[in-house]
């Protein structure tokens, strides 16, 4: 069973990450210690002997175990929700927008869960990097700088010369510790893409958190609407090539403990990317409600009213919804597993009262 695979590793991950953290990720065999630490965690409700047999113990865990210090981690996922990064733009000659973004690679430890720390490759230090946004047949320029020490891309999804590819041997090829470059090209197809590094081994350069949504929108732009961004990931805390953590925007259950507040009836315009290594599929399903999806997001209509998509690395869409009920609607993954180990989170749809969302309704809990 992959869960207790997980519990195994992340209990021989314990004794690295301090006292506090180990005492949430001990495994069955460490009943007695786990027992003598379960009051500095909140309380432990003596559910070890199944802990192996679901995900939940993990759930329990991170959930019983506090909450990730974000401001430590120098990012906090309510924030990245509604976080787009637009860049500066000059006029060229020509009268053509240059729209221009500065990206450096650094090496970061983030807090993934309560007490569990991981050594991250952060573009701007963050994880994900930054959601990059222009428009469709502007001109681009993103100069990186390689701030750790190892070889690092940028490798952008959309139509662009191939030395411009940042995959290595081609254009600057790898970009060396300490190196810089100067990725440039057009700002074209319109839609949804995505950014990442293209070193090898690949997965373990995508994994570490260099990624990041790239967000081309059409010239004439799509109807108003509250729009978020959320990038599918997971983490591999003890490099044993499979995830122990899975989120949207890098930390699990965060819109549990925070809910994402819409209004109802609202357009709400989910940009939504999936980088995750390892697990060949992931998925978001709604709760409560439909969405319209466009997939890539290369057209201004969509294909399908749905309640779940599936995505793999890569893949990418647009969700456009409205909910007409008040209340906490779920969202997760439908890979249970996903979502025990973190991949799930609430929208709280809430009133809109003369431009202030009142969410504290009856009956919500
Ligand atoms: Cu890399």
């Amino acid at each position: 069973m992959a869960t207790i695979t997980r519990r195994r590793a992340l209990a021989a991950l314990a004794p690295l990450l301090g006292v506090g953290a180990a005492s949430r990720v001990l495994s069955s065999g460490e009943a007695s210690a786990q027992d003598a630490t379960a009051t500095a965690v909140g309380g432990h409700d003596g559910h070890d002997a199944h802990a192996g047999a679901n995900g939940a113990y993990e759930h329990a865990s991170f959930r019983r175990g506090g909450r990730v210090d974000h401001a430590r981690n120098g990012f906090h996922p309510s924030a990245l929700v509604r976080d787009f990064d637009e860049g500066k733009t000059t006029r060229l000659a020509s009268g053509r927008v240059l729209r221009e973004w500065e990206l450096v690679a650094s090496e970061k430890e983030i807090e993934v869960a309560p007490g569990v720390a991981f050594a991250a490759w952060t573009y701007n230090g963050r994880v994900p990097g930054p959601a990059l946004r222009a428009r469709e047949g502007e001109r681009l320029r993103i100069r990186f700088r390689n701030a750790t020490h190892h070889p690092h891309t940028i490798h952008f999804h959309g139509i662009h010369p191939a030395d411009m590819d940042g995959v290595p041997a081609q254009g600057a090829g790898l970009i060396q510790p300490g190196g810089t470059t100067v990725y440039e090209f057009d700002a074209e197809p319109f839609g949804l893409h995505l950014y990442h590094c293209h070193a090898a081994p690949l997965a373990a350069h995508i994994t570490k958190g260099l990624y990041g949504a790239f967000l081309i929108d059409p010239k004439q732009g799509r109807p108003e609407a509250d729009e978020l961004v959320m990038v599918m990931n997971g983490f591999d805390t003890n490099f044993d090539r499979s995830n122990e953590v899975y989120a949207a925007n890098s930390i699990p259950f965060a819109y549990m403990d925070e809910p994402i507040a819409v209004a109802r009836d609202a357009l709400v315009r989910l940009y939504l990317v999936n980088v995750l290594e390892y697990d060949l599929i992931n998925s978001f399903h709604l709760h409560g409600n439909l969405f319209d999806y466009i997939p890539t997001g290369t057209s201004l209509q969509p294909s399908e009213l749905t309640d779940t998509v599936m995505q793999c690395q890569g893949q990418r869409g647009i969700l456009e919804m409205r909910f007409p009920h008040l209340g906490k609607f779920m969202f997760h993954a439908h890979q249970s597993e996903f979502t025990e180990l973190g991949w799930m989170g609430f929208f709280d749809v809430c009133d809109d009262a003369s431009d202030k969302l009142v969410c504290d309704l009856p009956g919500t809990p």
